[in-house]
C-alpha cells in the first residue's frame, strides 16, 4: 500500500502497556494520553498539544520531573562538538566540546584539554601549528557512534571524526568528556566513520574522502591522478593508534561494518578520480569497496604492507586479495547495515535507487565463486536523492531523499522479491520532512537491538519552520513516531550548524558518573607535578617558585578558594592547579582571571589546571564563573602581578 499523505493522524490507539518495565515512565504517560484521546473522540481541537494528538501509543512529551528514554549523541558539523539530546523530548541536555574551543569549560585553554588536543597530532602538523597557538581551533564533526560489544551499544565510548583536520576523537561515556584525539596520516578529509560491531569495538573505521598525493609534501603538484590516492583506516579504539590502512582505487565517502566482525565496506563517489564536479560524476557507475578484515590483519602480520607516514598500508586496489569492488549507480552516499545482520544498503544519491547487498554472500565473493554484482539482492526505486537509511528492526528501511524532501519507508523483503521479478511494491509510506534531509536515525537502529520506536530526520534546511533569525538559518531535526508501523511527524527542533548524524541510545546502556573519581587519569600530569612539588592536591594552598615558573595549587570549597591572593612577577609563567573538594552532585566551580583570557570548569572532585604568562602587571581579580552558592559572587581573589621595575 502506498501512502503519500502527510495528514496528521487523529486516531489514537491504546499503547501496549504490558511491554518491558524500563519504558514505564513513557508508557504510563501514554496511557493517560490514550485515555484523554478517547474522551476527545479524535477531535484535534480538544488537545492542547497537536503533537501528542498525532502520536499513536507513545508520547513525545516528557513532563517536568520525568526523564527521556533515549540519549541522542549528535554531531554538530562545523561547530566541532558533540551534543547530547534527550529523546523523545528533543531537548539539548549537554554539549561536549571536542574539536572546537569552549568558553564555559575552558576546552582548549586548560592544560588537560590542550594535551588531548595536541598529543595526537602528526609531527609535521605540530610544526605547522607552532606559530598558530599549537592546536587547531576548528573542526567538522560528522559521525558520532557509541562503542559496541556483541552487536549493541556498551556505554564505554563515543567516537567521532573531524572532516576538516583529519582527526578522530574518543569521548568517555562515563564522564562525557573527550579523552583522546588523533590525526590520521596519509589522509585528506576523514569523513565516513563507523565502528566494529562484533565482537566489540575494536576497530574504528574511517574514510579519507578526497584523493591526495601520498606523501603530500609538495613533490606532486600536478593533475596526474595516478599519484593521488585515498586510504581506508582502522584505528584501534582501545589504544587510539592507527592499526592499519588500505590503499584503494577511487575515493571513499561513508562506511559501515557487518555484525559478524568479518567485513566492513565503504562507498566511493569518485571512482573517476576527478578533480572537478563534471569529472566526479562522469562515470555510469561508481562502487562500494568491501574490506576483508581477517585477510588484512594477516597481511599486516606477514608484512605484506608498506610503511607510509608511520603506519602499515596494505594495497587494496583492484585485483587485491583484501578488497572487492561492487559496482553501484553513480555517486552513492550512505552505507548502512541492517539490524538483521544480513543486509547492507547503499544509498544512490544521484540514482533514485538503493542497492541492497547480502553479507552472507561475501565469503564466496572473496573466494571468487561469485562476481561482484552477484551480492546485490535488491535495488528498489526510492525517490530522488537517497542519502541515508535507518531501520526499525522489523524488516523495514527508512531512506531519506534529499531532493524529494521525504523519508521513504520501505520493506526489504518486498524489495528483494521485486528484484526477483515478483510484482510487489516495497514502498510503504512517503513522509514529507522540512526540508532536505541528510541522515536519519532510529532508536537503537544501528544495533541488533533496533526497537522501531522513534526516527529522527536531520534536515539541512529549516526555511520557514522557526522564527526568522537573519540570513543564517538553523537546521531542523525532526522527530517521527514509527511505533505503529507508520511514520507520524511529532516534533520540529532547531539546531545550530550542523548535525549530520546522531546515534540514539537507550538510557539503560549509559551509566555516567556524577562526581569525578579522584584517581581519574584526566589530570595525571597535575598529579605527578604536585607530587614532585610535595603538594597534596586535596589540601593545597601553595605557591611554588621554580625560576620564572610559578606553580599555584588551590582547592575550591563553596564559596571560597584556598588562596585569596596570588603574588607573582611580570613575565612569570604561572600554572594554576585547582582541585574542587566539594563532593556534592552538580556543585561545579569555575576559575576566571579578569583580562587574562583564563576560564575553566572544575566539577566536583575534579582537578583542572591552566598555564599562562603573567605579562600584564597590576591587580587582577579571579572569580568563580559557575553559580555555586549563595555567596558565589564573593568567591574570588586577587592575582597581583608586580611590574618588572618593582
Ligand atoms: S554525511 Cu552529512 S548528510 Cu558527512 Cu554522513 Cu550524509
Ligand atoms: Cu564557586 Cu561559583
Ligand atoms: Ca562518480
Amino acid at each position: 500500500m502506498r501512502d503519500n499523505s502527510n495528514e496528521p493522524r487523529t486516531e489514537i490507539d491504546q499503547p501496549d502497556a504490558a511491554a518491558d518495565e524500563s519504558h514505564l515512565t513513557v508508557r504510563r504517560r501514554s496511557l493517560l494520553m490514550g485515555g484523554a484521546a478517547l474522551v476527545g473522540a479524535g477531535s484535534m481541537a480538544s488537545f492542547s498539544h497537536g503533537a501528542l494528538a498525532q502520536s499513536r501509543g507513545q508520547s513525545v512529551e516528557v513532563r517536568p520531573g520525568d526523564l527521556d528514554e533515549y540519549y541522542g549523541f549528535g554531531s554538530s558539523g562545523q561547530t566541532g562538538e558533540v551534543r547530547i539530546i534527550g529523546i523523545p523530548s528533543m531537548r539539548e541536555i549537554m554539549r561536549i566540546p571536542v574539536f572546537n574551543r569552549d568558553s564555559a569549560t575552558g576546552w582548549g585553554l586548560t592544560n588537560e584539554s590542550r594535551k588531548i588536543l595536541t598529543e595526537g597530532l602528526l609531527p609535521e602538523t605540530r610544526k605547522f601549528l607552532e606559530t598558530r597557538g599549537g592546536s587547531f581551533v576548528n573542526g567538522d564533526a560528522h559521525h558520532p557512534h557509541m562503542s559496541f560489544t556483541d552487536g549493541t551499544y556498551d556505554g564505554r565510548y563515543i567516537f567521532i571524526n573531524d572532516k576538516a583536520n583529519c582527526r578522530i576523537a574518543r569521548i568517555r561515556a562515563d564522564v562525557m568528556k573527550c579523552d583522546k584525539i588523533i590525526e590520521i596520516p596519509n589522509a585528506s578529509d576523514i569523513h565516513g566513520l563507523r565502528l566494529q560491531k562484533y565482537p566489540r569495538t575494536g576497530y574504528v573505521f574511517a574514510n579519507s574522502e578526497h584523493i591526495i598525493p601520498i606523501p603530500n609534501d609538495g613533490s606532486v603538484l600536478n593533475d596526474d591522478k595516478t599519484k593521488y590516492w585515498s586510504v581506508y583506516t582502522a584505528v584501534d579504539g582501545d589504544t587510539m593508534k592507527v592499526a592499519w590502512q588500505v590503499l584503494v582505487d577511487g575515493n571513499l565517502d561513508n562506511t559501515d561494518a557487518d555484525y559478524q566482525g568479518k567485513y566492513s565496506f565503504a562507498t566511493c563517489y569518485n571512482s573517476e578520480k576527478g578533480f572537478v564536479l563534471a569529472d566526479m560524476t562522469s562515470a555510469e557507475q561508481d562502487w562500494v569497496v568491501i574490506f576483508n578484515i581477517k585477510r588484512i590483519e594477516d597481511a599486516v602480520k606477514k608484512g605484506d604492507y608498506k610503511l607510509m607516514g608511520g603506519v602499515p598500508v596494505v594495497d587494496g586496489r583492484h585485483g587485491s586479495r583484501y578488497t572487492r569492488y561492487v559496482p553501484v549507480s553513480n555517486n552513492p552516499h550512505g552505507v548502512n547495515t541492517a539490524p538483521d545482520g544480513i543486509h547492507v544498503i547503499i544509498n544512490g544519491k544521484l540514482s533514485p535507487t538503493a542497492t541492497v547487498l547480502d553479507v552472507r554472500l561475501f565469503d564466496e565473493l572473496f573466494n571468487d565463486k561469485l562476481k561482484p554484482r552477484d551480492v546485490v539482492v535488491a535495488e528498489p526505486e526510492i525517490g530522488l536523492g537517497p542519502l541515508h537509511t535507518a531501520y526499525d528492526g522489523k524488516g523495514n528501511a527508512f531512506t531519506t531523499t534529499f531532493l524529494d524532501s521525504q523519508v521513504v519507508m520501505w520493506n526489504i523483503d518486498k524489495a528483494k522479491r521485486l528484484f526477483k521479478g515478483e510484482k510487489v511494491d516495497p514502498i510503504i509510506q512517503k513522509l514529507d520532512v522540512h526540508y532536505q534531509p541528510g541522515h536519519n536515525h532510529t532508536s537503537m537502529g544501528e544495533t541488533k537491538e533496533a526497537d522501531g520506536k522513534w526516527l529522527m530526520s536531520l534536515n539541512k534546511f529549516s526555511k520557514d519552520r522557526f522564527l526568522p533569525v537573519g540570513p543564517l538559518h538553523p537546521e531542523n531535526d525532526q522527530l517521527i513516531d514509527i511505533s505503529s508501523g507508520k511514520m507520524s511527524l511529532v516534533h520540529d527542533g532547531p539546531s545550530f550548524a550542523e548535525p549530520h548524524d546522531i546515534c540514539i541510545v537507550h538510557r539503560s546502556k549509559v551509566k555516567p558518573i556524577t562526581i569525578w573519581r579522584r584517581d581519574d587519569p584526566m589530570w595525571e600530569d597535575a598529579r605527578v607535578q604536585a607530587a614532585k612539588d610535595g603538594v597534596k592536591l586535596e589540601e593545597a594552598a601553595n605557591v611554588i617558585r621554580d625560576g620564572n615558573k610559578v606553580r599555584v595549587y588551590m582547592t575550591s570549597v563553596a564559596p571560597t578558594y584556598s588562596l585569596d591572593k596570588i603574588e607573582v612577577k611580570q613575565g612569570d609563567e604561572v600554572t594554576i592547579t585547582i582541585t574542587n573538594m566539594d563532593d556534592v552532585e552538580d556543585l561545579t566551580h569555575g576559575f576566571t582571571i579578569v583580562r587574562y583570557g583564563v576560564m575553566m570548569e572544575i566539577s566536583p572532585q575534579q582537578t583542572s589546571s591552566v598555564t599562562f604568562i603573567a605579562d600584564r602587571p597590576g591587580v587582577h581579580w579571579y572569580y568563580c564563573q559557575w553559580f555555586c552558592h549563595a555567596l558565589h559572587m564573593e568567591m574570588s581573589g586577587r592575582l597581583i602581578v608586580a611590574p618588572h621595575s618593582a
